[in-house]
């Protein structure tokens, strides 16, 4: 087979494989961090169950997607995961699947590795959001799945320190309701309602309009100016409070 055959051929089927998100929709994106159980214990030498350090690499790394060429709109993330809201006429890459998934997980992996020197990798997936109480409900859903996952953790980390196997601790936690879990870590002395907020609840990051004082040389005066910067809320409220939340910065009426 002649290369000119060969190229037509695979243009083609490369072509007739490619999958879009439909016009219409909005996109949400979710990278998760591959691996990263046996990561952060065995090689990034972290605090358990939550550490700062780690946290403030993925909230930096959520800040970096806002700069990598999609229009971002909200972007949230809680352990090791990130989800971002991208505008529903994004018309980057004609909205190809691959694109998104490829180009974000490459940054954001690059981006997390620089932080710890380590090689760390973020795999991507792709949603299409056709209308705006899936928005809110996408958001509400990985914010629940944030505080579950918080307070199992708590509950493991806690019976390890104390002596239990990873075994033991997996099975009791298992069999073991919310208000189980609250009253195990209050028997160890934690109280859980007076952890910090991220912890639980994850962060939100937007665009905010936020006021600066500048000086200015020439007239020797301070002035104030309007300025787009991006926000980090980590005290966000939950439930319905947190789809009024994000109604009012998606300005969805
Ligand atoms: N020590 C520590 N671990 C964390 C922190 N945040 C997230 N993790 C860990 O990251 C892991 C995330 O879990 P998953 O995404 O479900 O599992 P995974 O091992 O990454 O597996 P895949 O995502 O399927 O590749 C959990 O084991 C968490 O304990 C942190 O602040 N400190
Ligand atoms: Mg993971």
């Amino acid at each position: 087979m002649k290369f000119e055959e060969i190229e037509i051929l695979m243009r083609k089927n490369e072509i007739l494989s490619e999958q879009y998100i439909l016009p219409g929709n909005f996109i949400i994106v979710r990278l998760d961090g591959k691996g990263f159980t046996k990561l952060t214990k065995e090689k990034l030498n972290l605090e358990k169950p939550f550490d700062e350090r780690f946290h403030q690499a993925m909230t930096a790394t959520t800040q970096h997607l806002f700069t990598v060429g999609f229009r971002v709109l909200y972007g949230y993330t809680q352990s090791d995961e990130i989800s971002l809201l991208i505008h529903r006429d994004e018309n980057t890459f004609s909205r190809k699947i691959r694109k998104f998934n490829s180009v974000l997980a490459g940054e954001a992996s690059a981006f997390f590795s620089l932080q710890f020197q380590q090689l760390c990798v973020f795999d991507c997936r792709t949603i299409a959001i056709p209308n705006h109480d899936m928005i809110l409900d996408y958001f509400c859903w990985r914010q629940e799945d944030s505080h579950r996952n918080s307070l199992s953790a708590y509950c493991y980390w806690t019976m390890i320190k104390n002596n239990f196997t990873a075994k033991q601790a997996t099975a009791k936690i298992e069999k073991m309701s919310q208000s189980d879990k609250n009253e195990l870590l209050f028997q160890f002395g934690i109280n859980y309602n007076n952890l910090p907020l991220w912890q639980k609840r994850g962060v939100g990051i937007y665009s905010k309009v936020v006021t600066k004082e500048g000086f200015n040389p020439l007239t020797q005066m301070t002035s104030q100016c309007l300025r787009n910067e991006l926000y980090h809320e980590k005290d966000l409220p939950i439930r319905e409070d947190y789809r009024l939340f994000l109604k009012d910065i998606l300005k969805i009426k």
